[in-house]
């Protein structure tokens, strides 16, 4: 088994005990760490999803690969830092209402930190208000990203979107989605300015928007 396999296994299989220490060992056999996080991780994501899907496992199965895979990216985030220097401004970041999914946001979020934003976080959840209320306390922010694992959240995306351009707040800020569920299509059906498939395109996209 290559050590990125290994780092699948123990994402698949929840030992977040171990994950970290994986990681760093296919670091040092000099693996690429986007390969580790693609390949090793996401991939393993897929998998419990897929497997989930099937029924052949539940919640807490998916809970433990999720805390899995959050300690293997605590370890690869000093290696996957983007070109940072540059300051970009503010970035505001969160997950709509009535979702809880947030390692795809907070890889986001990573990828944009470390491309030289000051990253503001407001987790998951998130009623459209909030995102309104963090654009208006945030004068000098010119994107904002919102983030939507679930089909049945996509309306609390929409909604999100629309509150900010209601509030006559497009002028200030670029919006830019992405999750699992939302295409370019959506995007452009619901208003916003841009979509990315990934954590390293909306990093680069944010940096031209902003
Ligand atoms: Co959830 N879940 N989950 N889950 N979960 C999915 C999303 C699902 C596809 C699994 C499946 O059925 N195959 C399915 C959704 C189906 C659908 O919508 N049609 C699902 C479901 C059904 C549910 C529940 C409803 C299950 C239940 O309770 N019966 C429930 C909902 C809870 C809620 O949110 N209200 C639920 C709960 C959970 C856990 C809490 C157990 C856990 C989340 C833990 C956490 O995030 N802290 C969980 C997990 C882990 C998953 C899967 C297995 C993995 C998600 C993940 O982290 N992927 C997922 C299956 C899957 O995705 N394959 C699944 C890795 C991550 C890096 O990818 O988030 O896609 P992703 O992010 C990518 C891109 O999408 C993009 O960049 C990232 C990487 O480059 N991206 C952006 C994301 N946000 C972006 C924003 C941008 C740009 C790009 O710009 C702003």
């Amino acid at each position: 088994m290559s050590k990125i396999e290994e780092v699948a296994a123990a994402v698949e299989a929840g030992k977040a005990k171990i994950v970290g220490g994986l990681v760093q060992e296919a670091i040092d056999a000099g693996c690429d760490p986007t390969q580790i996080l693609n390949e090793g991780m996401i991939g393993a994501m897929d998998v419990v999803g897929e497997k989930f899907k099937k029924n052949e496992i539940f919640v807490p199965e998916m809970l433990v690969a999720a805390r899995a895979m959050k300690k293997g990216v605590e370890v690869l985030k000093p290696h996957l830092a983007g070109d940072g220097g540059a300051s970009h401004g503010k970035y505001i970041i969160g997950t709509v209402a009535g979702d809880l999914h947030d390692i795809g946001k907070n890889l986001v979020g990573m990828m944009i930190e470390s491309s030289g934003f000051e990253l503001i976080d407001l987790g998951v959840d998130v009623p459209a208000e909030k995102f309104v209320e963090a654009i208006k306390a945030n004068p000098d922010c010119h994107v904002v990203g919102v983030s939507a694992l679930l089909t049945t959240t996509m309306p609390a995306m929409k909604d999100t979107v629309k509150a900010i351009i209601d509030a006559g707040l497009q002028s200030q800020v670029k919006i830019m989605v992405g999750g699992a569920p939302i295409t370019q299509e959506f995007a452009d059906e619901i208003g916003a300015d841009c979509y990315t498939a990934d954590a390293a395109s909306a990093a680069s996209k944010a940096k031209e928007l902003a």
